[in-house]
């Protein structure tokens, strides 16, 4: 009737497509302070846990069960804070655990948008703070007339059509989740009777050799997720390398991507499949593409053994080739001794609002505590 209270609690909310991810965001003061109580309002604004998501926004695949939340900083140089949360689609969990680079894209956006960052005439920097890994990255978003524009002729792999770009500049991303670049103090370990390089330039990633693992490096997303015995095969793999890569037991980790390397097969640096780490991911995360692109220029490593080159020259762009394209990272490099060591990467991506709102959870969900 209507003197009873609303049954359903609306939060203020966008809808964004951020590079090839799509998720929800929030502003963090829109949302509940209490971590417990915000997992659960997430959880119902998903609709998770359930495969299908059917009963909230989620798309029941991990790239599509994404939220940020924003927030203004008091940090110096810093324009913005992002918090990025991984909902599971088919486990009542929210995890921290990890940063995204695609969700990244929409952050620059969303905080002109939503007034916490004035738009300057033409392009807009947003220096973005990111909390997962206590790194910064910038993003160049096009604000002609102070509006943000989502219209331009960028085009990446793994989304339809052409959109307006967003540079996005990465500093002092190496260990940011591991606490070194080479997390095990080695360029390669022996782990299960397979070599595998373990890295983290922004994601931690594990380079693996499709062929060590009987398939070519080439197979759709659907043909390795069918293979039950490969996926055995890198999850314990995974679980081994957890606390080697000082990211303890991973068993419920998100971290770290499982990335199986072949030779390019279209001019790029080296062919991925990546596991994310139990779906296989249909192009390759931001900064799991980074990672990667790293580890190729490790002489020795398990990439640089496939992608067959060293470092060359201090300035390059690379081309990482996944399921659906390839990712272009620019990367300077930098000396430390005789290695090789990646000090600024760069890429595009696009981003792009597709609704503002309000998202409703049932009111329990927000009182649940
Ligand atoms: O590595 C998926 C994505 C990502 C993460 C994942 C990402 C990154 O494509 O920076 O963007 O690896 O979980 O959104």
């Amino acid at each position: 009737g209507s003197s009873s209270p609303a049954s359903q609690t609306a939060i203020p909310c966008f809808v964004m497509r951020g590079g090839t991810s799509k998720g929800l965001y929030f502003l963090a003061t829109d949302l509940p302070a209490d971590r417990t109580v915000r997992d659960q309002v997430l959880l119902a604004a998903m609709g998770s846990p359930d495969p299908r998501e059917i009963d909230g926004m989620g798309g029941g695949h991990p790239l599509t069960s994404k939220v940020a939340v924003v927030s203004s900083s008091d940090r110096p140089g810093i324009d913005v804070e992002y918090l990025f949360l991984q909902v599971w689609p088919d486990r009542a969990e929210v995890s921290d655990q990890q940063n995204c680079g695609n969700i990244l894209a929409g952050v620059g956006p969303f905080a002109i948008e939503r007034g916490l960052v004035p738009p300057s005439e033409g392009i807009t920097p947003v220096a973005i703070y990111m909390v997962n890994t206590d790194s910064k990255a910038t993003a160049l978003v096009e604000t002609p007339g102070g509006v943000v524009n989502y219209a331009g002729d960028a085009r990446i792999d793994g989304v339809p059509g052409t959109h307006a770009p967003i540079a996005i500049n990465f500093e002092d991303v190496a260990g940011s989740s591991c606490g070194a670049l080479l997390p095990t103090g080695r360029v390669v370990d022996e782990v299960n009777g397979v070599e595998v390089t373990c890295i983290d330039n922004g994601m931690p990633v594990v380079c693996l050799n499709a062929s060590d693992f009987g398939i070519t490096g080439y197979e759709s997303p659907a043909e390795i997720e069918a293979n039950t015995e490969l996926r055995a095969r890198v999850e314990s793999i995974r679980i081994a390398v957890g606390p080697m890569m000082n990211l303890g037991d991973v068993t419920n980790k998100t971290v770290p991507k499982m990335s199986l390397l072949a030779t390019a097969q279209n001019g790029g640096l080296v062919a991925t499949r990546t596991f994310i780490p139990h779906r296989v991911h249909e192009s390759i995360g931001v900064l799991g593409a980074v990672s990667v692109a790293t580890a190729c220029m490790l002489e020795g490593s398990v990439a640089a053994q496939i992608a067959g080159i060293g470092a060359v020259g201090s300035s390059l762009e690379v081309e990482v080739e996944h399921p659906t394209g390839s990712f272009t990272v620019q990367m300077e490099l930098g000396n430390s001794g005789s290695t090789p060591v990646v000090t600024k990467s760069a890429l595009l991506r696009t981003a792009r609002l597709l609704m503002a709102g309000d998202v409703f959870v049932p009111r329990s969900a927000w009182e649940s505590q």
